[in-house]
C-alpha cells in the first residue's frame, strides 16, 4: 500500500485537534487528522459514565474564536454535560466542515523521523502510512486510562469497565451491586450520580480526596443572551487569570483578615460556581502551610455537616495532603450518597484489596459481592497518550526513553531529537492546570503561527534547541518548587500507582504551574523574538 503524503498529519481527534485542523485548512495548507476512535470528540466521546461534565463553566469552556458560533451556541447548564458537550463538538465540526479532514479507526502505533528529507513516516495499526512534513500531537493529556494491577481482574464474571470506557449503550443498573474503585474527579461525578439509581453502591476508597460543590444549574435564554453580550468580557477575565476562569484570587491578604473574615469568605466562596473556591481564594492557601490548613480545616467542617455518620465523615476527610494540593473535584450532592442506606464506604486504608474475584472484591477483610465493578482509576496523565505510540526521532531516539524520568520539552510545544513534531498541550505546556481549551487556543495558535513562520522562511526542519529545552525545564522545576502541592501524590505531580516505572515521591514534571498569563507571556515573547529558542533549517 503506497503512503498518503500531507503537510501536516495531525494526531487527534478532540477539542485541540478540531480546532487545530480549523487553523491548517483556513491557511489552505494541506492537513488531515488521524484519530484513533471511530468518531470524533476525544475526552468527550470517550468518557460517557453518568454524571461526566464540565467544572469549568460551560461558557468558559468553549471555543472562543468564532463570534458566529458564540452567537448561535445555547449552553443549557453551567457545567454542560457529557451528552451536550458532545454535540457542541459536533456542531463545531459540522458547521467549520471538519469531518472531510478527519480520519477516524486511524490509531498511530509508529512515527519515525527521517532526517534526510526532513519527514515524518506515521504508520497507523491497520498497516496503512502516511508521510508528512510535520505532526501537531494532540493526543489529550487524559487519554490512556489506567486499570489497577490487581489479581483476577479478568476473571471477574460481570460486567466491568473504566469510566473512559463507559459503554456507548444504555446499561439498567436498577437493582445491581455496584463497585466502584476510586474517588478522584471522575469517581466522585460517578458515585453521587449512580447513589440512587443502583441497589447497592460500594466505594472502594485508597485516598480520600478534599471536595467542594459544583453548584450547578441551567440557564435561561435570557441569562444566554447576556452571558453572549458579555464574551468579550469573559475571555478577557479568563486570559487575566492564572486558571483562565473568570474568578479572581482574593488578594486582600490571609493574614490581613481575622479568622472570622476569612470563615465569611469561604461560607460565600462555597456558594458559588465551580473552582471559585481554589481560584477566587486567597492566594496564600497555595503556598503557605498554616494558611492551607485553615482552609482544609473549613472544608473538613462542610463534609462533617454534610454526613451524618461522623465516623463515616472522618473517612472522607483527606489526611494526607492540604485542600487545593490535588486536582480538586467538584461535587454535587456526593457526601449525602453516604447518608444513603445503599451506599457503603470501604476504606481500602483499613483493609487494602487482595484480588478481584469471579463474583467481586476481597479484601484484607472480607469478600464484597458485585454484579458490576466501575473502575474510576485514572490516567497515565500527560505523557501516557505519547508513550503509547512509538516515536523514533533524530539517530532512532525513542521519546519514551527520552521522557523515561520526566519529560523535558521547550514550552511544552517542542522537544529536542524530534524535529518537526510540534504540540498542542504537551508535556510541561499550561494546559495541565488550566481550563483546558482556553490554553489550547493559545497553544494551536502559537504553533500555528511558527509553521507559518517555518513555511515563510522556507525552512523544512525545525527543532528545538537543547538550551532553550533546558531553561524551559528549570522554569518549570522553578513554578513547582514555589507550590506545596509538589509533596502531594497524583497526576498533578506525575504519579500513577498502576503506572510501570512510577515512582511515589519521585516527581514528574508534566505541567507548567506559572499561571496562563506568565506562560502567554512568554511564549508571546519567544514568537516576537523570531523563536530563539528554535533552530530552523
Ligand atoms: P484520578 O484523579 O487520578 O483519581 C483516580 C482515583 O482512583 C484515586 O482516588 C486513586 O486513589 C484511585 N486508584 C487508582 N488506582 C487505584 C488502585 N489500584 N486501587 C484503588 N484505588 C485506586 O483520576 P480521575 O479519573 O478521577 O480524574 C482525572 C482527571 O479527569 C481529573 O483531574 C479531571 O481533570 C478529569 P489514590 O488517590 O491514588 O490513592
Amino acid at each position: 500500500m503506497e503512503a498518503e503524503r500531507h503537510e501536516i498529519v495531525v494526531i487527534g481527534a478532540g477539542v485541540s485537534g478540531i480546532y487545530q485542523i480549523k487553523r491548517l485548512t483556513d491557511l489552505g495548507i494541506d492537513a488531515i487528522v488521524l484519530e484513533g476512535d471511530d468518531d470524533m470528540g476525544g475526552t468527550w466521546y470517550r468518557n460517557r459514565y453518568p454524571g461526566a461534565r464540565f467544572d469549568s463553566e460551560s461558557y468558559t469552556y468553549g471555543y472562543s474564536f468564532s463570534k458566529e458560533l458564540l452567537d448561535e451556541w445555547h449552553w443549557n447548564e453551567r457545567f454542560s454535560a457529557q451528552p451536550e458537550n458532545l454535540r457542541y463538538l459536533n456542531y463545531v465540526a459540522d458547521k467549520f466542515d471538519l469531518r472531510r479532514h478527519m480520519r477516524f479507526n486511524a490509531r498511530v502505533q509508529t512515527m519515525i523521523w527521517d532526517d534526510v528529507e526532513h519527514e515524518w513516516t506515521i504508520e497507523l495499526q491497520t498497516g496503512e502510512t502516511y508521510i508528512a512534513r510535520f505532526v501537531v500531537t494532540s493526543l489529550g493529556p487524559l487519554s490512556m486510562p489506567t486499570l489497577p494491577r490487581y489479581d483476577g481482574i479478568d476473571e471477574f464474571a460481570g460486567e466491568s469497565f473504566h469510566t473512559y470506557h463507559w459503554p456507548k449503550e444504555p446499561i439498567d443498573l436498577a437493582g445491581k451491586k455496584v463497585g466502584v474503585i476510586g474517588t478522584g474527579a471522575t469517581g466522585i461525578q460517578v458515585i453521587a450520580e449512580l447513589a440512587d439509581k443502583v441497589g447497592e453502591l460500594k466505594v472502594f476508597q485508597r485516598r480520600p480526596n478534599w471536595s467542594s460543590p459544583l453548584n450547578n444549574g441551567p440557564i435561561s435564554v435570557d441569562e444566554m443572551a447576556a452571558i453572549r453580550d458579555r464574551y468579550d468580557e469573559i475571555f478577557t477575565n479568563c486570559s487575566a487569570s492564572p486558571g483562565g476562569f473568570e474568578h479572581v484570587p482574593d488578594r486582600r491578604g490571609f493574614w490581613n483578615l481575622t479568622a472570622e473574615e476569612r470563615i465569611e469568605t469561604w461560607d460565600k466562596l462555597y456558594q458559588q460556581s465551580g473552582f471559585a473556591i481554589l481560584a477566587a481564594n486567597f492566594l496564600e492557601i497555595f503556598f503557605d502551610e498554616k494558611a492551607n490548613q485553615e482552609m482544609s480545616e473549613y472544608i473538613a467542617n462542610r463534609i462533617r455537616d454534610r454526613v451524618d455518620d461522623p465516623e463515616v465523615a472522618e473517612k472522607l476527610i483527606p489526611q494526607d495532603h492540604g485542600f487545593g494540593m490535588q486536582r480538586l473535584p467538584l461535587e454535587t450532592r456526593y457526601f449525602e450518597a453516604y447518608n444513603r442506606d445503599n451506599v457503603h464506604l470501604v476504606s481500602l486504608a483499613d483493609a487494602p484489596i487482595e484480588r478481584i474475584t469471579a463474583n467481586g472484591i476481597q479484601t484484607a477483610a472480607e469478600h464484597h459481592d458485585l454484579d458490576v465493578i466501575v473502575y474510576a482509576t485514572g490516567f497515565d496523565a500527560i505523557t501516557g497518550g505519547y508513550d503509547r505510540i512509538d516515536i523514533r526521532g533524530v539517530d532512532g531516539q525513542t521519546l519514551a526513553d527520552k521522557w523515561s524520568e520526566s519529560p523535558r520539552t521547550h514550552l511544552g510545544a517542542l522537544t529536542h531529537g524530534f524535529p518537526n513534531m510540534l504540540m498542542v498541550a504537551g508535556p510541561q505546556s499550561v494546559s495541565g492546570s488550566t481550563n483546558f481549551p482556553r490554553a489550547i487556543e493559545i497553544g494551536v495558535d502559537w504553533l500555528t503561527d511558527l509553521l507559518v513562520h517555518a513555511r515563510e522562511q522556507g525552512a523544512t526542519r525545525i527543532e528545538a534547541r537543547l538550551e532553550a529545552e533546558q531553561h524551559w525545564v528549570e522554569e518549570v522545576v522553578r513554578a513547582h518548587e514555589k507550590m506545596l502541592f509538589r509533596r502531594s501524590k497524583g497526576w498533578f505531580t506525575g504519579y500513577n500507582s498502576n503506572v510501570a516505572g512510577h515512582q511515589e515521591g519521585k516527581i514528574r514534571y508534566q505541567a507548567y504551574f506559572g499561571g496562563s498569563p506568565k506562560y502567554v507571556a512568554i511564549i508571546d515573547q519567544a514568537a516576537a523574538d523570531g523563536y530563539p529558542g528554535v533552530e530552523l533549517v
